[in-house]
């Protein structure tokens, strides 16, 4: 047993950010806890959503006195055109993600920078595609299918490839509703035209276009992303790493990769084992090079190559506090733009590296697929180099870390609980399996918990309180994003401790598949894994998504982008429970169409929840998961 090999508790983790912003005091350093402060009370109008800034008649704020903007829109035109716009921000910036990955996947050749590594999952899509794949060489296929794939994005006609894999019944429901996603730039185009000053402000009609840009990302541009990331760098199998910010290490070089897109972070990955980096760290009194991970960049990397994750997103800044961060080298998304700033009280290097994300106080090294090999090399070398300017005085590592199994592709899920619940040889393949676990009350259901953190919740708490919560209750969690580095930092994905949370069916289970009793699909692009497990489950049952024992839950989210992936959760059918309100209590019209039984409901068989009291939520989590066993008969 290694000293880590423990479970820690939220109380530990605050502990140690409390020590670290000690450590930042020393230096005049800032953080996002003091800007919180700072920050509150918040805007009053912003949080009710009842703001509109569309044109410049305005800002309009809607209270009982003035109960219509300039232009006479009223409180839930002005609450549902924020919520469409809230919503294409983030269907915009996953499903551009996306379509990096297809530029990258266009740049692969032999012994190029990039290459294919999962070849057979490439010729699979192509004939979901209906492509020729027939006596191509593999780098003429992955050319054509990432044309292919960029046209999903601006294709005049017809809807995303990718929506036929959702179960017939899904199709037809989207189909009866017209929310079939078509183009995705079209979708999110469509949205910002639909919110332009004097054109839509029926609630109906900015909820429907929502709901279709969600599901363009969702069964679109996050597929992509995940599909052919998996083609280029491989599709995740189960693998050992280590979580918390005790991964850093005290003699080493540490380069923490930051973001969403795994073109970069690969590239990293790959050069800190270079042994010409290796001997340059040895050079400068380093014992080597340790690539750590936070936020989606983490998963990514921890999936594929077993890299440990430092933290999540409220842990972004922490890893900049221990004074031993040699270089935070960042992508896309979800990045404090505060590191800037904060690097400077200490000899850490923020590295900048896409012309998407440009920051104040950062070095820019523009990362291009052309030049991947040698822009990597440049970082890592950089960040060696920097391993002498240290203020050993500075350096505070807490002794925190956890054991987590993750990479739980699909692929790896089906695999893993092949034959578990008693089944034949005739399952393997299928999600049959874990069906069995759950119709014979094994396991009571499934929850998918993703999302960020949110000063407005305690972090992390809410997502291992209600984890913990769940798997005492034999409900089986699969996560992903901020969510998923929760888990592991607390040791939830160990598959020996955390039995200990376990019911006792969801303990065999685990015991029989040598499984954790919570899941890491990934980052959150990746949460079109579990719409594809989603849809796998109701086709191998025949039960339609929506009745399934399953939901969706984020607990802590913060970003556009989960308020997209909401929007494609719920329309896949799954009912979602969020702990943070999306902008739009100022309307009980809006309440009514996202909560209520006559709004979405009606078109997609589910709805949203929101309910900031997190123990309620697991409360009414469980209580639903029953309630559709009850109606099943299971
Ligand atoms: Fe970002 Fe993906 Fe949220 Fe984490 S969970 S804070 S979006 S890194 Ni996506
Ligand atoms: Fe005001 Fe209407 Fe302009 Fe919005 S669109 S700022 S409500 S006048």
């Amino acid at each position: 047993m290694k000293d880590w090999d423990r479970l820690i508790t939220v109380e530990e983790m605050e502990a140690a950010t409390a020590s670290l912003l000690e450590n930042g005091k020393k230096v005049g350093a800032d953080s996002w806890q003091q800007r919180v402060k700072n920050q509150t009370p918040h805007c009053g109008f912003g949080e009710a959503g009842t703001c509109c800034r569309i044109c410049s008649m305005g800002p309009c704020r809607i209270t009982p006195k003035s109960p219509r903007g300039i232009c006479g829109c009223d409180v839930h035109g002005i609450v549902g055109r924020n919520f469409l716009r809230f919503t294409v921000g983030g269907t915009a910036s996953h499903s551009d993600h996306g379509r990096e990955i297809m530029h990258t996947l266009y740049e692969t050749k032999e012994n190029g920078n990039y290459t294919i590594k999962d070849p057979e999952k490439l010729i699979r899509i192509a004939k979901e595609w209906e492509m020729e794949t027939e006596g191509k060489d593999i780098y003429e296929l992955a050319h054509e299918v990432a044309v292919k794939g960029l046209m999903e994005y601006g294709k005049p006609f017809g809807t995303q490839l990718f929506a036929k894999r959702a179960p017939e019944h899904t199709q037809q429901l989207w189909e009866n509703a017209g929310i079939t996603p078509r183009a995705i730039d079209r979708e999110v185009a469509e949205a910002m035209h639909m919110t332009h000053m004097g054109c839509s402000s029926l609630p109906e009609a900015l909820v429907h276009q929502a709901l279709r840009a969600g599901l363009s990302d969702g069964w679109g541009g996050s597929m992509m992303g995940t599909e052919f990331s998996d083609v280029l760098f491989g599709t995740p199998k189960p693998i050992d790493t280590t979580a918390n910010l005790g991964v850093m290490e005290k003699d080493m070089v540490n380069i923490v990769v930051h973001g969403h897109d795994p073109s970069l972070s690969e590239m990293v990955v790959h050069y800190a084992n270079d042994p010409e980096m290796i001997a340059l760290a040895k050079s400068l009194g380093a014992k080597g090079i340790n690539v750590c991970g936070v936020c989606c960049t983490a998963n990514e990397v921890a999936m594929r190559h077993g890299i440990p994750m430092a933290g999540n997103f409220l842990s972004q800044e922490n890893v900049v506090l221990t004074g031993a961060c040699e270089a935070i080298v960042v992508d896309i998304q979800c990045i404090f733009p505060a590191l800037g700033p904060l690097s400077k009280c200490f000899h850490t290097k923020f590295i900048t590296t896409s012309h998407i994300a440009r920051m104040p106080d950062s070095e820019f090294i523009e990362f291009s697929a052309e030049s991947a090999a040698e822009n990597a090399k440049a970082i890592v070398k950089t960040a060696v180099e920097n391993f002498k300017n240290r203020t050993p005085e500075l350096v505070n590592i807490p002794d925190i870390k956890a054991n987590a199994r993750v990479g739980y592709s699909v692929e790896a899920i089906v695999k893993v609980l092949d034959g578990v619940a008693n089944s034949q040889v005739d399952t393997f393949g299928t999600t049959k399996p874990l069906l069995e676990c759950v119709t014979s009350g094994v396991l009571r259901g499934a929850v998918a918990m993703v999302g960020c953190n949110n000063p407005k919740i305690r972090p992390d708490y809410a997502h291992i309180e209600l984890m913990k919560k769940f798997l005492k209750n034999d409900i089986i969690v699969i996560v992903s994003g901020c969510s998923a580095q929760a888990a592991a930092k607390a040791g939830l994905m160990d598959p020996v401790l955390a039995k200990e949370y376990c019911g006792a069916g969801l303990k065999r289970v685990c015991e029989l598949a040598g499984i954790p009793p919570v899941l890491h699909m990934g980052s959150c692009v990746d949460i079109s894994r579990m719409l594809i497990l989603a849809a796998e489950l109701s086709k191998d049952s025949g039960i339609p998504i929506s009745q399934l024992p399953v939901l969706g839950c984020a607990p802590e989210w913060m970003s556009e982008k989960a308020v997209s992936i909401g929007n494609y959760v719920v329309a896949t059918g799954l009912d979602t429970f969020l702990g943070v309100d999306p902008y739009v209590k100022g309307s009980s019209e809006m309440g009514e169409w996202l909560t209520g039984e006559n709004g979405i409901k009606k078109w997609v068989e589910a709805n949203y929840t929101v309910e900031t009291d997190i123990e309620k939520m697991g409360d009414l989590m469980i209580e639903r998961i029953e309630a559709k066993r009850a109606a099943l008969g299971i």
